[in-house]
């Protein structure tokens, strides 16, 4: 029961030692991916993890709930602050099973849901053929105009008369710009449709008052923890007061059991920590640092997709130079840069290949960088992407890039317990 880790099982040890290392000394470019405090990790890695809750703070199934009703409280009250939601469920063990359960509590299999498309931005949740959502709903997507590549509300309009859904669905996994959650919420109620913001990727702008709240507009709010919002990787649901009982019950019993406890302490202190004058400053940081590396990358010559970022991420047109998202993709790894393909509005390439790459600032803005690092962080992009097939390039990139992680230590007593 007392034996380390390395010593019950050296393999996931060593696993565990290469991806400490690998976070260390690589570029975390990924949007949605940040570095939790060692607070959260601590929490999340707690004894929690051995309890059985199911049920909501004060009504459980289970004996033994004193503790895991004052961290879920805890979650619930630090959400309600944080953004002003009337009602929290801190359950969701992640934001596809938070969206399952808005769905759930208000539309019928059949019912039409209008959501943004994934290949414009959207989620696969928002109604993608291949997941529960358009196979289970009558889906309706809504997208970018082609010109500038925002959103187009005026077509979202004209569908949500046409089809009259039940619920309009917005927020992204890949929109630079802002969301305007208040003409969203004039549209629903012009038809008579509840809405839904799935704000993921924004929640740490949203908390700190960088991008606009979708309360009061919207009817639920549905988020990860584990983004810009710096927690451990889980969901949470906020809704209307006269949504809240039967939320609960479509959470639990209705597609969840046992709630992981360890997680939901874990959102409890990553809460905490956004409640703190500090956060404020991080996410402005990861703003600036987005903007800076957008106009990095534009001075070098790549298309960004609707010119730039009002957010933490960019979408970068890396076809127009010739070169598609899963080579770019493939070719920043080799040199310590990590980053997703994905596909750019009206694209011509398959998922798969895809003609884009989306870069995001939270990670990096985490470990302490800032404008100036930026600025490298894009020449050396560029330079990578100028020749793909270059393994020389890689090597000599990969090197900048251990010089600049070197100097910005990502857990460094973990770091240090592995010998590095
Ligand atoms: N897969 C996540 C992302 O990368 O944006 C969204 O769930």
């Amino acid at each position: 029961m007392s034996e380390p880790l390395h010593e019950v099982d050296a393999e996931v040890a060593r696993a565990i030692a290469g991806e400490t290392r690998r976070q260390n000394e690589t570029l975390e470019l990924i949007a949605s991916e940040n570095f939790v405090s060692e607070a959260v990790l601590e929490a999340a890695g707690s004894v929690f993890t051995n309890k059985y809750a199911e049920g909501y703070p004060g009504r459980r199934y289970y004996g033994g709930c004193e503790f895991v009703d004052q961290v879920e409280t805890l979650v619930r009250e630090r959400a309600k602050q944080l953004f002003g939601a009337d009602h929290v469920n801190a359950q969701p063990h992640s934001g596809t099973q938070a969206n399952v359960a808005v769905y759930m509590t208000v539309c019928k299999p059949g019912d039409t849901l209008l959501g943004m498309s994934l290949a414009h931005g959207g989620h696969l949740t928002h109604g993608h053929p291949l997941n529960f959502s358009g196979k289970m709903y009558r889906v309706v997507s809504y997208g970018v105009r082609q010109g500038d590549e925002r959103i187009d509300y005026d077509e979202m309009a004209r569908l949500a008369g046409e089809h009259k859904p039940r619920l309009i669905v917005c927020g992204a996994s890949a929109y630079p710009r802002i969301i305007d959650f208040k003409r969203i919420h004039e549209i629903a109620s012009s038809v008579g449709a509840l809405s839904m913001a799935d704000i993921a990727h924004i929640a740490g702008m949203v908390a700190t008052g960088l991008h606009p709240n979708p309360f009061p507009h919207m009817d639920f709010v549905t988020t990860t923890t584990h983004k810009t919002l710096r927690g451990p990787r889980g969901g949470l649901i906020m809704c209307r007061e006269e949504f809240a009982k039967e939320l609960d019950k479509i959470v639990f019993p209705g597609t969840q059991g046992g709630p992981l406890v360890h997680i939901i302490a874990a959102k409890a202190v990553c809460l905490r920590e956004a409640l703190q004058p500090g956060f404020a400053d991080y996410q402005k940081q990861i703003l600036a640092n987005a903007k800076t590396l957008a106009a990095s990358l534009s001075s070098e010559g790549f298309r960004l997709v609707s010119g730039g970022t009002d957010n933490h991420l960019m979408l970068v047109d890396v076809f127009s130079r010739g070169v598609t998202g899963k080579e770019a993709e493939q070719a920043l790894e080799k040199a310590g840069i990590t980053v997703n393909k994905n596909a750019i509005p009206f694209d011509k390439n398959p998922p798969l290949v895809a003609s884009g790459i989306r870069i995001g600032t939270p990670a990096v803005t985490t470990r302490g960088m800032k404008e100036h690092e930026m600025e490298i962080i894009g020449r050396l992009i560029a330079r990578v992407l100028r020749s793909p097939a270059d393994a020389e390039v890689q090597r000599q990139v990969r090197q900048s890039v251990l010089d600049l992680t070197d100097k910005f230590p990502l857990y460094p007593k973990r770091l240090a317990a592995i010998g590095q």
